[in-house]
């Protein structure tokens, strides 16, 4: 039923206009499937590759398309993942291109999912459960590599863990944002906004937080439902290898300041999600700073600990993964597909950090496509949280799947 009897590469624009890979699969009874690769700006140095769209395309049609096309039963996913792995050869996928490997693997589970008739997240194994969605942590205010002349930290994130529903969640991160750009406003900045939609005024930190603090308060009084906050610090890209110090545009901070600096944000804002406060190879610093803000048990949605979340740190690769829960790096892990190259890779790190009690947060890229695998990921996985924008058309469409995915459970 679901043999591959036809795969098609193409070029598509992502959401910062350049090319990214688009894969259809049909099979032999009809089935139908789409899915499109992201694509990171602060990315991780132990990433599976990306290739130029044109590249990974043509390495895709040599290596991977003739092993697939009457080879393989896309409802096998575990099987349809460790073909691209074999016909790549690479651990890191460096001959296909980790975006046309993402991007075969996700088209692989929709038309399994469209010849079952079935949503791709129950395709996936999950079920929609009301009182465990995945709360979407909303970038409002952003710079680092996502912004020029805009914070220094990457993303500062409302994380809405009262709300009711994914709705009620999507709308809050949505009147955050909008209040946000009132208070700038208000206050004279002009500015535009960053890759993932976020404003990116030319303020501080510090100022940036107060921001952030006023609308997350305003909105929630409105909405009446709790409201915390989160960030990205996105470490790797403030670090400076040579002189081993953390370079902000006002500050420089050593390894133990930087944790501090963390330590004290977490602690004064609150801030019940921090991801990647570390540069990507400080294990070490990562499980100190765990040991002080994370709490012990797992954390999700609606819960009081601090969530410390490798995203460069892990690069949704187990062994990584394994080295962190070894350590007592972190609590939580990001999962990005792109980053592992294959839905099974993905599927494997939440599986690993979720038995070490670790949250798995699925995520978006800073470029993105109208593309909503992710949305079905996250559900699928009963991930407590999802990272996937506030506004704008390639963010909405996952946010707005999650709301179709909810109310037609
Ligand atoms: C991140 C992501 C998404 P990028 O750092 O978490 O927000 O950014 O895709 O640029 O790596
Ligand atoms: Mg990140």
């Amino acid at each position: 039923m679901t043999l591959v009897t036809d795969v098609v590469l193409r070029r598509v624009l992502d959401s910062r206009g350049n090319p990214t890979v688009e894969a259809d699969i049909r099979t032999d009874s009809g089935g139908f499937g789409r899915a499109r690769a992201p694509s990171g700006a602060s990315t991780g140095a132990f990433e599976a590759v990306e290739l130029p769209a044109h590249e990974a395309i043509a390495a895709a049609r040599e290596h991977a398309v003739p092993r697939l096309v009457g080879e393989v039963y896309a409802g096998d996913q575990r099987d349809v993942d460790s073909t691209l792995r074999a016909a790549d050869g690479t651990d890191d996928f460096s001959t296909i291109g980790a975006n046309s490997a993402v991007a075969l693997s996700m088209a692989a589970a929709h038309v399994a999912a469209d010849v079952l008739g079935a949503p791709l997240f129950q395709h996936l194994g999950g079920t929609f459960r009301g009182d465990g969605f995945p709360v979407p942590l909303g970038n409002v205010i952003g710079g680092g590599e996502h912004a020029a002349e805009a914070t220094d930290i990457q993303e500062f994130l409302a994380a809405p863990v009262g709300a009711p529903s994914v709705e009620a969640a999507v709308f809050a991160n949505a009147a955050v944002h909008e209040t946000v750009g009132d208070l700038l406003a208000d206050r004279d900045i002009a500015c535009g906004t960053g890759d993932e939609g976020a404003w990116a005024p030319p303020i501080s930190d510090s100022e940036a937080f107060a921001v952030l603090a006023a609308a997350v308060d305003r909105v929630a009084e409105d909405v009446g439902f709790e409201i915390r906050t989160g960030l990205d610090v996105a470490a790797a890209e403030l670090y400076d290898e040579e002189a081993g110090v953390y370079r902000y545009s006002d500050e420089v901070r050593d390894p133990d300041e930087q944790a501090a600096y963390v330590a004290d944000l977490v602690e004064r804002h609150d801030v019940v999600y921090v991801e990647d406060p570390l540069t990507e190879t400080d294990f070490a610093g990562f499980a100190e700073l765990t040991a002080t803000v994370g709490g012990q048990a797992a954390a999700g949605a609606g819960s009081t600990e601090t969530l410390v979340c490798g995203d460069d740190l892990f690069v949704t690769n187990v062994d990584r993964l394994e080295r962190g829960i070894e350590q007592g790096a972190a609590n939580s892990i990001l999962v990005k597909p792109n980053q592992t190259g294959t839905l099974t890779g993905a599927f494997d790190a939440i599986e690993r950090a979720v038995a070490a009690g670790y949250s798995p947060v699925v995520s978006h890229r800073s470029g993105e496509t109208e593309d909503t695998t992710i949305a079905h990921l996250a559900v699928a996985t009963d991930a407590p949280y999802i990272k996937t924008g506030t506004v704008g058309g390639e963010r909405t469409a996952k946010l707005n799947e999650l709301i179709r995915i909810e109310h037609n459970a």
